[in-house]
C-alpha cells in the first residue's frame, strides 16, 4: 500500500494537535486508500518543535519549513500555522511538488488567497483548505437530501457562528484580535465556516450587504463607531450579513465572540421548497428535518440520530458519538483519497478563494454601506 508521509507546519499549536490526532485517526477509523506517516513536525523554535514532535508522537522535527518542503523524502506539507504565513509556505510547497493542506482561511486576505489559487492552478499536486465542519457526517446527509432533491430547492439559509471567548476576555492565541499583526477578524476566523457551509450546500454567494463591530474589550461599552473602529487597532469582532446567493436563495449570516454563554456554536437552518433542516454543532450526531410531504398530523421536525446507515459516520452502531477530533481525521482521510485519486481536495484553493472573495465582501460593505457583488471585489 502506498506510503503518505507527512510534515507539519506550526504544529505545536492548537491545530496541530486537531491534525496530529486526526492523521493518526484517520487510517485507523476507515479506508484512507493510503498508509499515513507522521514524518516532521515544524515549530517557530527548536524546543517547542522537539517538545510537540514527542507529545503528538511524530518521527522527526526541524524548526526550519523550508528545509523540510525540500525534503524528497515528504509528499504532503500540512500547515497549521496563523494566516499570515499560510501563502508563503503553500507556495514554496507547491513549488516543491508536494501536495498541500492548509488551514482556514485560506490566507490572511484575498491578495494572498488569489496567489494560492494560481499556484496551485499551476500544480499537478493536490490543494485542500481546513473548512473541517463540511465533513461532518450530518452534513454529508444534508447535502445528500439537497443533491437528490428530497429537500427541493434552496429558499432562505441563516447561521450563526457564536463563541464567549470576547466577552470573557480570553483570546485563543494573540494573533487573533490584532489588526497589522496577523489576524483575520472575526468574517475571517469563525464566519469564514459558515460561509463555507452556505458554499458547500447552497451554491456560491453573489452578493452581500454587512454591518461588523470591532471593540476593546476592556470597556464596558458597545461596539466603536465605523470611523472608530476603521482607525483603531480593533479588527472585527462581530459581523452580520444578508447574501443573494446565485442560484436566487437568500441568506443571514451572524458572527460573534462577544455571545456569553456560547461555545464554539456553529448553528444554521436551511429552508428549500420541499422541507427544511436545522444544524447544530454542539449536537453534530443530529439534523433536524421538516418534509413538506410528511403527513398532514405529522408535520413538524423530527430528529434525525446519524448511524451506521449514513455516508462519514464511522462507527457499525450509531449513538456512540462524534465529535471534533473524528471531523479533524475526516477531512484527512478524503484529503489522501483525492490525492490517491489525484482530484482536488473539498474545498479545493480555488473553492476557499471564492470564500475568501465574501469575507472581502463582507468587509467592503461594512465600511461602504453598500451592496457587494462577490465577482466585483478585487485584492
Ligand atoms: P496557534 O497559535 O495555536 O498555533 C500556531 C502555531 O504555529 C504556533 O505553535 C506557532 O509557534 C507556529 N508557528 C508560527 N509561525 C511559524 C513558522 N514560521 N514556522 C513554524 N511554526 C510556526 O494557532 P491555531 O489556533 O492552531 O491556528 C492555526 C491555524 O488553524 C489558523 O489558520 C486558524 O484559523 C486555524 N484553525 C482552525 C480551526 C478549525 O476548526 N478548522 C480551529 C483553530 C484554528
Ligand atoms: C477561534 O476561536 C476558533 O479556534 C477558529 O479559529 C476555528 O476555525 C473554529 O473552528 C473554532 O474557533
Amino acid at each position: 500500500m502506498t506510503e503518505i508521509r507527512v510534515a507539519i507546519i506550526g504544529g505545536g499549536g492548537f491545530m496541530g494537535t486537531a491534525h496530529s490526532l486526526g492523521w493518526a485517526l484517520a487510517p485507523i477509523a476507515g479506508d484512507a486508500g493510503a498508509t499515513i506517516r507522521k514524518a516532521v513536525l515544524v515549530e517557530a523554535t527548536e524546543e517547542r518543535a522537539k517538545l510537540a514532535a514527542k507529545r503528538l508522537n511524530w518521527d522527526d522535527w526541524s524548526a526550519d519549513w523550508r528545509e523540510v518542503i525540500a525534503r524528497d523524502d515528504i509528499d504532503v506539507i500540512d500547515i497549521v500555522t496563523p494566516p499570515s504565513s499560510h501563502a508563503e509556505i503553500a507556495i514554496a510547497a507547491l513549488a516543491a511538488g508536494k501536495h498541500v493542506f492548509v488551514e482556514k482561511p485560506i490566507g490572511n486576505d484575498l491578495a494572498d488567497a488569489d496567489l494560492m489559487q494560481a499556484a496551485a492552478a499551476k500544480a499537478t499536486t493536490v490543494t485542500q483548505v481546513g473548512f473541517n465542519y463540511r465533513h461532518a457526517a450530518a452534513i454529508t446527509f444534508i447535502k445528500r437530501l439537497l443533491d437528490d432533491g428530497t429537500l427541493g430547492h434552496p429558499l432562505q439559509f441563516r447561521a450563526h457562528y457564536t463563541q464567549d471567548v470576547g466577552v470573557l476576555g480570553r483570546v485563543l492565541s494573540g494573533w487573533r484580535a490584532q489588526k497589522g499583526a496577523v489576524g483575520s477578524g472575526v468574517t475571517g476566523d469563525i464566519g469564514s465556516h459558515i460561509i463555507d457551509l452556505a458554499s458547500y450546500l447552497v451554491g456560491d454567494i453573489d452578493a452581500v450587504t454587512a454591518i461588523v463591530g470591532a471593540k476593546d474589550p476592556a470597556e464596558n461599552s458597545a461596539w466603536l463607531s465605523d470611523e472608530e473602529r476603521r482607525g483603531g487597532r480593533h479588527l472585527d469582532d462581530a459581523a452580520l450579513w444578508m447574501a443573494k446567493f446565485r442560484n436566487g436563495a437568500i441568506g443571514s449570516f451572524a458572527a460573534t465572540v462577544f455571545a456569553s454563554g456560547r461555545k464554539n456554536r456553529l448553528f444554521f437552518e436551511l429552508e428549500c421548497t420541499r422541507g427544511n433542516v436545522e444544524f447544530d454543532w454542539n449536537h453534530c450526531d443530529e439534523v433536524r428535518l421538516s418534509l413538506v410531504s410528511d403527513p398532514a398530523e405529522q408535520q413538524g421536525f423530527r430528529t434525525v440520530s446519524l448511524n451506521e446507515n449514513h455516508d462519514d459516520y464511522w462507527w457499525p452502531l450509531g449513538g456512540m458519538g462524534s465529535g471534533y477530533v473524528d471531523d479533524a481525521a475526516l477531512q484527512l482521510q478524503k484529503f489522501v483519497r483525492a490525492i490517491m485519486d489525484r482530484r482536488p481536495g473539498s474545498p479545493s484553493f480555488a473553492e476557499a478563494t471564492r470564500t475568501q472573495r465574501v469575507i472581502a465582501a463582507v468587509m467592503q460593505s461594512a465600511d461602504t454601506h453598500q451592496w457587494v457583488t462577490v465577482d466585483e471585489v478585487t485584492a
